[in-house]
């Protein structure tokens, strides 16, 4: 008989809300890991009396800073900078930074909370950490985007270090920002050091960095199929975003010979029944990462093909759905949809895409359902493996960090399935993910005293 927990879960939570108001995104995030773990941590009174997890849910240090920049035309703008340095019992501060107008303390505790278990899950030496501004690079010239990441760089600088905190990229931070964040970092400093991952290859990045979280996301996802001897094969396949995580997962799901139906923007998506080919990806990946376009082109070339403006891609019936987008992009009657056209398998590419009803709704479904923290990590964890790399002052062939990736990968799974397996055999991959991270986190925290 599984005892019900609700009063600790409430009473943990109300405290959690009352020291962190207005912060809906942050506190979804915890309380998702507090259902989780505290039916374990009542099981395992080592970790209650250290307050393991009312000192887990509060950052290390929060920084909030001006980032001040000057436009093409001479204008002035403000923009707001911020590092979350959440978590450092299993080694550096690790995650990556978001320029987006939507960016606030709320979305990067969040997101740095769910770093901390993710990149435990990688088995990396990796602690967890967020960054970002509200900085919106839609529109700027290339020059203004770089005056902003040497500007945001400046005080960045002081807080960061390849051995102290190690930011990478995330929504709106891709080559170009880490390759002018990096250029400014080393003027700073007078030093050439991994202190960023995603670098250009030239110069200290990784091979397959960028490709990381898609394949990833896409390995976990065949991982979950193969629990109900399934595969990629003539799957439809279902795609949000367009940019760096869905662009690889649309690419290694063609690789595995399934068909991709959609990709997104926040304009809209599209949808083209005759499935988006390696050719026509090239394309997408031209639009997006080049001329930083809309979706919408797609079917200016491709005419067999819809865009739906200013909607979401989850009533296009499909087997696997892989949001890719941003957190919150999938509700209960998306979910609703979606099971009603009969997907069998959901892995988030996103950090928190589907809400805390979408999920119990796939769940009750009894569906293969991952979320972001185990199925995205393999970017991270190939950040993990370029930090290596840049210690060791040597670069491994693409293959070798394919391989390494596709080893961790299939491990988290395990991990997911080991945490997270009920009694009737059911993989609630939710728990799994929550417990298989804290475990790790928690021991550390306990070793490393009241820190
Ligand atoms: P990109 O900036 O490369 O692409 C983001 C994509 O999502 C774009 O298509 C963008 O559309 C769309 N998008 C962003 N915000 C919204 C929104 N509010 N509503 C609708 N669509 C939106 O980012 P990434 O691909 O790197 O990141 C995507 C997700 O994956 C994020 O949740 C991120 O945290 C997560 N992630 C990223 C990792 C990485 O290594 N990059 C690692 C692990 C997770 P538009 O072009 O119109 O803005
Ligand atoms: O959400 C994430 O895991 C990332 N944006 C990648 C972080 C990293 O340090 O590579």
């Amino acid at each position: 008989m599984t005892q019900n927990f609700n009063a600790q879960i409430n009473a943990f939570m109300k405290d959690v809300q009352s020291r962190n108001p207005n912060e809906p995104e942050f506190i979804q995030a915890v309380q998702e890991v507090a259902e989780s773990v505290i039916p374990f941590i009542e099981e395992n009174p080592k970790y209650k009396a250290a307050k393991i997890l009312e000192r887990i849910v509060e950052a290390e240090r929060t920084l909030m800073f001006r980032v001040s920049w000057t436009r093409d035309d001479g204008n002035v703008e403000v923009n707001r900078g911020y590092r979350v340095e959440f978590n450092s019992a299993l080694g550096p501060y690790k995650g990556g930074l978001r320029f987006h107008p939507s960016v606030n303390l709320s979305v990067l505790k969040f997101l740095g909370f769910e770093q901390i278990f993710k990149n435990s899950l990688t088995t990396l030496p990796l602690g967890g950490g967020k960054g970002g501004a509200d900085f919106n690079p839609k529109g700027k010239s290339d020059s203004e985007v770089m005056r902003f990441c040497q500007a945001f760089m400046t005080e960045l600088s002081r807080h960061i270090g390849p051995n102290t905190d190690v930011p990478a990229g995330d929504i709106g931070v891709g080559g170009r920002e880490i390759g002018y964040m990096f250029g400014q970092y080393k003027r700073i400093r007078n030093e050439f050091t991994g202190v960023l991952t995603g670098k250009g290859r030239n110069w200290g990045g990784s091979l397959i960095r960028p490709e990381a979280t898609g394949y990833g996301t896409v390995y976990f996802a065949k991982e979950m199929l193969i629990t109900k001897k399934e595969s990629f094969k003539n799957k439809n396949v279902v795609i949000s975003g367009s940019g760096n995580v869905a662009q690889y997962a649309a690419e290694k799901v063609i690789n595995f010979g399934g068909t991709v139906l959609t990709m997104s923007d926040s304009s809209g998506y599209i949808y083209d029944p005759e499935g988006i080919n390696s050719e026509k990806l090239d394309f997408i990946k031209e639009i997006k990462n080049i001329k930083r376009a809309r979706i919408s082109e797609y079917v200016k070339r491709y005419t067999t093909a819809k865009f739906n403006a200013g909607a979401t891609p989850w009533s296009v019936s499909c087997h696997v759905a892989l949001p890719c987008a941003t957190q919150n992009e999938l509700h209960e009657n998306d979910a609703t949809l979606l099971i009603n056209n009969g997907v069998m398998c959901i892995a988030e590419g996103a950090n928190m895409p589907c809400t805390p009803e979408a999920i119990e709704a796939f769940h009750s479904a009894k569906l293969l359902f991952s979320p972001g923290k185990a199925a995205n990590a393999g970017g991270v964890a190939t950040s993990g493996l370029e930090m290596s790399q840049n210690s060791l002052r040597m670069s491994w062939t693409s293959e070798e960090v394919d391989e390494k990736l596709h080893n961790i990968m299939v491990d988290i799974h395990a991990t997911c399935v080991k945490y997270g397996t009920q009694e009737n055999g059911f993989v609630d991959y939710v728990k799994g993910a929550n417990l298989g991270g804290f475990v790790k986190v928690a021991d550390a925290m306990l070793d490393q005293g009241i820190v």
